[in-house]
């Protein structure tokens, strides 16, 4: 394998580490997330599932249907004592608010820690699974790109690191080991509204990959469909940030998040809940995350 090829914190958490950054994540880290939270208030930030759409791109909307249901009992069907309803939803694991798992993606033939990707197979991820993830608590750094001052007003803009390091500054924030990223662009707003689309959307420029991970982040969520600009400044990679924080420094990503109501707080740290379902092999997962502020 040619050096360039190799992950900068390719086993920095063990040989066999399936999980990447989220073991930044520690007991210490939860403790720092929990007392995070001032005011007890509880924000979700995922996009409602539902077999009207929303559909990004792709990814098709959920299906959505009932096994049983109130017309059962009508025509007849008896349950002793009470009655229920029961439903089965399909839906692209990537295909609204969701975690990547870190076998989503690769390059060279390599994802995270080296592994290869014919470790994923038809029936799924034997490497990296989103089952091996499991329930994350810590603490959340927000950024609003998109405010009234802010300079993700389009989707021509990719967010320099120029950018990211100054709205650190001018909300004095800082990052500690274990932290959660969450950047708004304003895309998800914009794409509501009708002006944007799945061809060209905010996002951060991947020259942020390095500072980021250096900064000790675990996580890093958007509320666009890749965190990073696109499409792609670079001719030769089409997602060079999922190559060079995910891949590489195995950073977690969440897309599509909803910071609607979030950015109307005025809140840039709270304690932040996500866990994505441990689905066997899966290579992503809807999840709903959770603000407590
Ligand atoms: C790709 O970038 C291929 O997918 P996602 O946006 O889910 O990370």
């Amino acid at each position: 394998m040619k050096q360039e090829q190799l992950g900068v914190n390719w086993g920095k958490w063990g040989e066999d580490d399936e999980r990447g950054a989220a073991n930044r994540v520690t007991p210490l880290a939860t403790k720092r997330g929990i007392a995070a939270s001032i005011s007890g208030e509880v924000l979700s930030l995922a996009v409602p599932l539902s077999s009207s759409g929303p559909a990004f791109g792709m990814r098709s909307k959920p299906q959505h249907y009932m096994t049983r249901d109130g017309g059962d009992y009508a025509a007849g069907h008896k349950e002793k004592g009470f009655g229920f309803a029961d439903d089965v939803i399909m839906l692209p694991t990537h295909g609204t608010t969701h975690m990547d798992a870190l076998s989503h993606i690769w390059a060279g033939g390599r994802m995270w820690n080296g592994y290869s990707s014919n470790t994923v197979t038809s029936k799924g991820a034997k490497k990296c699974g989103i089952d091996k993830m499991g329930p994350i608590v810590t603490r959340g750094l927000f950024l609003d790109f998109a405010g009234p001052d802010g300079v993700s007003q389009s989707d021509d803009h990719s967010i320099s690191l120029d950018e990211l390091k100054a709205e650190f500054a001018r909300r004095e924030l800082h990052a500690e080991e274990g932290d959660a990223l969450l950047i708004r662009t304003g895309w998800l707003k914009r794409w509501r509204e009708g002006e944007a689309t799945v061809q060209k959307w905010a996002g951060l420029n991947p020259e942020c990959a390095q500072w980021i991970d250096e900064q000790g982040f675990a996580l890093i969520g958007a509320d666009n469909i890749a965190v990073e600009f696109g499409p792609s400044p670079l001719k030769c990679n089409a997602a060079p940030m999922h190559v060079e924080l995910m891949r590489n420094r195995g950073v977690v990503f969440m897309e599509l998040l909803d910071f609607e109501q979030l950015a109307t707080t005025g809140r840039s740290e709270f304690m932040f809940v996500v866990s994505p379902l441990p689905i066997v092999g899966g290579v992503g997962s809807p999840i709903n995350p959770v603000v407590v502020l």
